[in-house]
């Protein structure tokens, strides 16, 4: 009996020693497949490699390891979801459309407090459109604007500091309105760009070049260089109209001011992204050959990212909704895909100005939400965003590619009259 009990037991044990010596085979397999030796297996592995396998992929899984910093964007350091919060500390006049703030600066960080410059309107009326526009009556949420600066201790409650820039004499370049402005620290003084309108913004189109004014601190008092420091285009070049949304870092040891431009034809304007380069903050400015830079965006951020330019492009063009990056500052390439980008993002980009060759990235800033109010009360508001986009934070849930929406959030985007129409027409076809 005790024998067959031995037996038995061998049987077992032998039994149990096979079993685990497979499933560690099996592991051991599945792990490897993880790794760099996936050619063993015929289909692709069942762990996602976070190196590019060494084995014939299609062109979306080649994509994935080619175009992008890694192939999920739980571990892509220039993916990020986006999240707001309401600022405290700006009255917008019950949202009546006669006060509009938009197009701030970037933040920076000076003597303990945030500074954040801004495009302030405050007018009798909302805006009229350019044929209705007179001396007091403005045409566009931007018309007849002045550049004010608010500080802040905490970035969520901003103090109005008053204003920064103001509309000088006709004809000197932004008499009409200075507006959407940014900020440069260079070599210890302070210079704001901004667009310069010398005719209501609409007549023919949104055109402006751009202006500058500088000061020993960032608390003023402003002096104007009262000259265009960047030129529109040539006839027929692409920037020929309108330069927008000058924003300027400091790369490669010279100031990188990248602007916008609206080109093609009223009601189909095209917006892209170019770049001029200077020695001088005051100029000469020399835009950048391969002009424009980036194909897509509306009022683009960008930020100093490891060894090159990274850049928030959302709003218009093939590739509105994505992250950028450039390890030459010009050349962008699609990082990332995203969504609830910040309109006219302006990020707190500790290192925008030290010429830094390691660019840390960025986690928060300020926006705006523009088309605000009731009908005829068009205006805009500041707000905050928050995101990952740093080499020194890894905050997951920024990280996680879903944005929760609810029922009532896609009900809010309804089908237009014209298009019920189109449908039941559609369908009485279908009857025929
Ligand atoms: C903004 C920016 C520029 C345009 C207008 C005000 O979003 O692109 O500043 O001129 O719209």
């Amino acid at each position: 009996m005790m024998y067959k009990k031995s037996n038995k037991l061998n049987q077992i044990f032998t039994a149990l020693l096979v079993f685990i010596l497979i499933s560690c085979g099996k592991e051991a397999t599945s792990v490897e497949a993880g790794n760099e030796n996936s050619e063993k297996l015929s289909g692709f592995p069942n762990r996602l490699p976070m190196e590019k396998p060494n084995r014939e992929m299609s062109a979306a899984l080649n994509r994935l390891y080619d175009a992008y910093p890694a192939p999920k964007p739980q571990a892509n350091e220039l993916f990020s979801q986006f999240k707001y919060t309401d600022l405290k500390g700006f009255d917008y006049n019950n949202h009546n459309g006669t006060i509009s703030r938009r197009d701030p600066s970037k933040v920076i960080f000076h003597e303990g407090k945030y500074y954040v410059w801004y495009t302030y309107r405050n007018t009798p009326t909302p805006p009229q459109g350019a044929k209705k526009s007179s001396d007091v009556i403005p045409s566009s949420d931007w018309d007849l604007a002045e550049i004010w600066y608010a500080t802040s201790t905490d970035g969520f409650t901003w103090e109005e500091q008053g204003v920064a820039i103001k509309r000088p004499e006709k004809p000197i370049v932004g008499w009409r309105s200075v507006t959407t402005t940014d900020i440069l620290q260079w070599k210890g003084k302070y210079y704001l760009y901004y667009q310069g309108f010398m005719e209501a913004s609409g007549k023919r189109g949104d055109d402006c070049p751009v202006a500058v004014s500088y000061a020993d601190s960032p608390n003023g008092p402003w002096t104007a260089y009262n000259k265009i420091v960047i030129p529109n285009g040539a006839k027929g070049e692409w920037d020929e109209y309108s330069i927008h949304d000058p924003y300027p870092l400091v790369y490669k040891g010279k100031i990188y001011l990248y602007y916008k431009s609206d080109f093609g034809v009223k009601g189909d304007w095209i917006r892209m992204q170019g770049l001029a380069t200077a020695d001088n903050p005051l100029g000469p400015f020399t835009k950048h050959p391969l002009n424009p830079v980036i194909s897509s965006g509306h009022e683009t951020s960008l930020f100093p990212f490891k060894q090159g330019i990274a850049a928030l492009v959302y709003k218009d063009g093939n590739e509105h909704n994505t992250v950028q990056f450039a390890k030459d500052g010009v050349n962008f390439e699609i990082a990332a895909i995203t969504e609830m980008m910040p309109y006219a993002a302006a990020p707190f980009v500790p290192d925008a100005f030290t010429d830094t060759k390691d660019g840390r990235g960025i986690t928060w800033g300020l926006a705006h939400f523009i088309g605000l109010g009731k009908k005829g009360q068009f205006h805009s508001m500041l707000t905050r965003f928050d995101c990952d986009l740093s080499q020194d934070l890894n905050d997951h849930e920024m990280k996680e590619p879903r944005v929760k929406y609810t029922p009532e959030d896609y009900f809010k985007r309804s089908l237009s009259k014209k298009q019920r129409v189109r449908i039941e027409n559609e369908t009485k076809n279908l009857e025929k």
